[in-house]
């Protein structure tokens, strides 16, 4: 029968203004005479929340009614960062929920700041996750995120005496007035135990785990919203509670702690995110974790799925699975046990329905960063899934042997299980027999992929694999962090972007035009000014918005090469010492990141350019012409300041070695110029912007293998170069250390001995790369018009074309 609905609300800054004093006063229970900011923001959040509601609704009822194939991606991380400008902006709120706060007494800008980042990823990939949801939303695809809801997200980083320290980061501490708790959505996650089989009289074989453990997953959902608020999505985040909370027998026998043991080790599931992203985290827990959130999401997938189809036959047609990473690849194996031990399906089939329903996103080519796990321990924890992956091994490996006549070497490569040291389950090699699709993230690293980590099975499915370059959401990445720009764009080329990213192409008609110059140095400016001022306010560093702003941001890893920047900082150093006569371009140098806590070297590269920051800043002979900045706890937030504010963007990794980069994408659509190496999408950059406004330098990703082949030898590379020479002396030998003159020997002795990352073999392309943007600078007209074009033409870059292309070629939805 028909239901009508009650009317959508209305958004005039009265009606809102009465709004959040009505959730002030009776969901909050504050007066407003005593609300403090915090209680402003959660009343604020709720209403635009209620907005939402009415949409996210709607959204879900279309989609049923439609038949709708579902997107469902699967994400250990999802790094939102903040959500409320977010939904306010592309609800078109902000400038009414501005009107209503400032009627109330109340800034928006203060308490928009108070909301926390929920940091729920480690870095790249975490992001894209994000930008992926908002982009599905923006685009129209039924969509739901799944993951989990860590209690502590990435830790918190402080630097103390220059050397980092973690603590724990606390997003919930004041509740979370986006999440809307689901108890109805709960189920039962097993791990260990035995299986046992049932044969029925026809002789078929049944299967059924019995775990000797099991925990329930519980549902936390949030509403995503897409641009101009067409429709919403969830994200649905899941945490762990014990079947029994407290064990009552213990807890009256007197044994307290042990009452709650059950707890505890529930909990613990959803308790901590790793904080590494290019080294397995390799803990029994995290495996836990793995299995827990895609098991709770398979299971809540098939629910919906029956509940409107009542089969499964249809499963591939209705439903696409992506696989973030190897993270949840366990899942190929979980799909599988469902469908044929809990829905009765025969293994052939059931075989068809995953590997049609499933696809897989591949996020690194470092060997060390794809996931094995000890066959011992998985069959342990999942023994019933152990069996299963033996049974897909046996299936895809006699399909090797018998119809592409594969060599045993190469059935060794693509075998489920490694048997070169302790037998471990290969999860890459899982989710690519488990997946239709498996795609890189940019044109390089697919190519590459193909190469290297996935040869063989490439060669046995040679239709699979296929490249999604990465994108990012130009709603957070322009209209939000950067509103200077966003109104000079609409002024002078209308508002078209703001709908298709790439009509930002006709700004290329005044990246000559002096007027339009003036008018972009003037925001690029004050982005700066803002910049400087929250790294005085924090640091109690002062900056000059007039010096070029080179900016540094990301994990911090040997192969993101901030040593190759910092070197090259000391060789500066070194040379406006010693030529104080000629005229050096003034910069300041910022670095950010966090370093993963067991990674010895990335820590001491952190504390290496604080080391030479604090000698750089404070000696006079410098004459301010250089400024070394590490700012501390990089996360989206301090991004969303930094991007906007970048005249450089160093995208340095050795070639070969970054998937693809969305940092760089960022900063370039914000007018900052790209100083990088021919690695992951800059190369795709460097086509769309243009070979002459991007500054490339360095080895290929070829000529970085062959130089690996044929011995590379840093140390003649070395002492070939003076400047790279001193600096390096410098280092090793305490200039920046002297209270532990041998500090960094470890860090240049590396240099001298490998160079796997080819520090010292790209460093003099580097220095001269340096000095040729310092030329651009100097020439502001011609600097100006480059940025201009790197704004003009990032268009491409925007996450709605990559999902748009995910959807066509993968998912076959929307
Ligand atoms: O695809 C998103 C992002 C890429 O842009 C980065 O280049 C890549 O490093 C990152 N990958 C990971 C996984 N492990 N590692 N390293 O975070 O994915």
């Amino acid at each position: 029968s028909e239901i009508s609905y009650p009317p959508l609300r209305s958004n005039d800054p009265v009606t809102l203004a009465a709004d959040i004093i009505e959730r002030l006063t009776y969901r909050i229970g504050k007066d407003a005479k005593v609300a403090k900011p915090h209680d402003w923001l959660t009343a604020t959040i709720l209403v635009v929340r209620d907005r939402i509601i009415d949409r996210w609704m709607e959204s879900t009822r279309k989609t049923y009614e439609t038949g709708g194939k579902r997107v469902y991606y699967l994400s250990l991380e999802f790094l939102i960062g903040r959500l409320t400008r977010d939904a306010l902006s592309n609800l078109g709120l902000m400038e009414e929920i501005r009107e209503a706060l400032k009627t109330l007494g109340v800034d928006i800008d203060v308490v928009a700041a108070l909301e926390p980042d929920a940091a729920l990823g480690n870095g790249g990939l975490g992001r894209l996750a994000a930008c992926f949801m908002e982009s599905m939303a923006t685009t129209d695809i039924p969509a739901y995120g799944y993951g989990i809801r860590y209690v502590h997200g990435l830790f918190r980083q402080q630097i103390a005496d220059g050397w980092q320290v973690e603590l724990p980061e606390t997003w919930l501490a004041h509740g979370n007035p986006w999440e809307f708790e689901r108890r109805e959505s709960a189920y039962e996650i097993g791990f260990g135990g035995t299986v046992e089989s049932i044969i029925s009289p026809d002789g078929d074989a049944r299967f059924v785990w019995k775990p000797a453990e099991r925990v329930i997953a519980g549902a936390y959902d949030t509403p995503i919203v897409g641009w101009r608020g067409k429709r919403v999505n969830t994200l649905r985040l899941w945490t762990a509670q014990p079947i029994d909370p407290i064990l009552l027998d213990a807890f009256n026998a007197g044994d307290h702690i042990g009452a709650l043991r059950e707890s505890n080790k529930a909990e613990s599931l959803a308790r901590v995110l790793y904080p590494a992203d290019a080294t397995p985290a390799g803990q029994e827990l995290r495996l836990r974790q793995e299995f827990f959130f895609s098991s709770a999401s398979l299971q809540d997938i098939l629910r919906r799925h029956r509940q409107q189809y009542n089969t499964f036959d249809n499963l591939a047609d209705k439903v696409a699975i992506q696989l973030n990473d190897t993270h949840p690849a366990v899942a190929v194996a979980e799909l599988m046990r469902l469908l044929c031990d809990v829905h009765g399906f025969e293994f052939n089939a059931a075989w068809e329905i995953t590997r049609n329903t499933i696809s897989y996103t591949n996020h690194t080519l470092l060997p060390e960063a794809l996931e094995t796990w000890p066959v011992p321990l998985f069959e342990r924890l999942l023994p019933r899934h152990m069996q299963i992956i033996y049974g897909i091994n046996a299936k895809i490996l006699l399909e090797a042997r018998k119809e592409k006549n594969f060599t045993d070497q190469q059935i060794r490569a693509i075998s489920l299980i490694d048997e070169s040291g302790n037998r471990r389950v290969r999860m890459g090699n899982l989710a690519f027999m488990g997946s239709h699709s498996i795609n890189g993230v940019s044109a390089l690293h697919t190519e590459l992929m193909k190469e290297t980590v996935f040869a063989d099975l490439h060669k046995l499915y040679p239709d699979r694999i296929n490249n999604k370059t990465n994108g990012i959401t130009p709603r957070r990445w322009l209209n939000q962090c950067n509103p200077g720009l966003t109104s000079l764009l609409r002024e002078t080329i209308g508002d078209k972007f703001l709908d298709e990213t790439e009509a930002l192409q006709s700004l290329n008609d005044y990246a000559e035009n002096a007027e339009f110059q003036k008018k972009f140095a003037a925001v690029k400016r004050e982005n700066k000014i803002r910049l400087a001022q929250l790294i005085q306010s924090r640091m109690g560093l002062k900056l000059d918005p007039s010096a070029m702003f080179d900016i540094h941001v990301k994990r911090i890893h040997e192969y993101k090469r901030q040593l190759l920047n910092i070197i090259e900082a000391v060789s500066l150093y070194d040379q406006i010492r010693s030529h104080p006569e000629l005229d050096w371009v003034p910069r300041v140098k910022i670095f950010a990141g966090k370093a993963a806590p067991s990674y010895h070297n990335a820590k001491l590269i952190i504390k290496l350019a604080n080391d030479v920051a604090r000698t750089i800043n404070s000696d006079p002979a410098v004459r301010g012409l250089l400024k070394v900045v590490f700012v501390p706890n990089y996360n989206v937030s301090l991004a969303e300041m930094l991007v906007p504010a970048a005249d450089l963007s160093e995208q340095i990794s050795t070639a070969g070695m970054e998937a693809s980069g969305t940092g760089n994408m960022k900063f370039a659509l914000n007018g900052a110029l790209t100083i990088g190496t021919l690695d992951g999408a800059n190369v795709e950059m460097r086509d769309w912007v243009g070979a002459e406004n991007i500054q490339i330098f360095g080895m290929n990703a070829e000529e970085v293998a062959q130089a690996r082949l044929d011995g590379h030898n840093p140390r003649a590379i070395i002492e070939g170069s003076r400047e790279l020479a001193q600096a390096l002396h410098a280092i090793g030998s305490g200039v920046f250390s002297p209270d532990d003159p041998n500090r960094f020997s470890s860090l240049v002795d590396g240099l001298y001995q490998h160079d796997w990352f080819m520090v010292a073999g790209d460093f003099d392309a580097y220095a001269a790369a340096q000095r040729a943007i310092d030329q651009t600078w100097t020439d502001e007209k011609s600097w100006f018009a480059k940025a201009i074009r790197n704004t003009a033409r990032m268009g491409w870059f925007s996450s709605d074309r990559t999902i748009r292309q995910y959807a066509k070629e993968i998912w076959k939805a929307g």
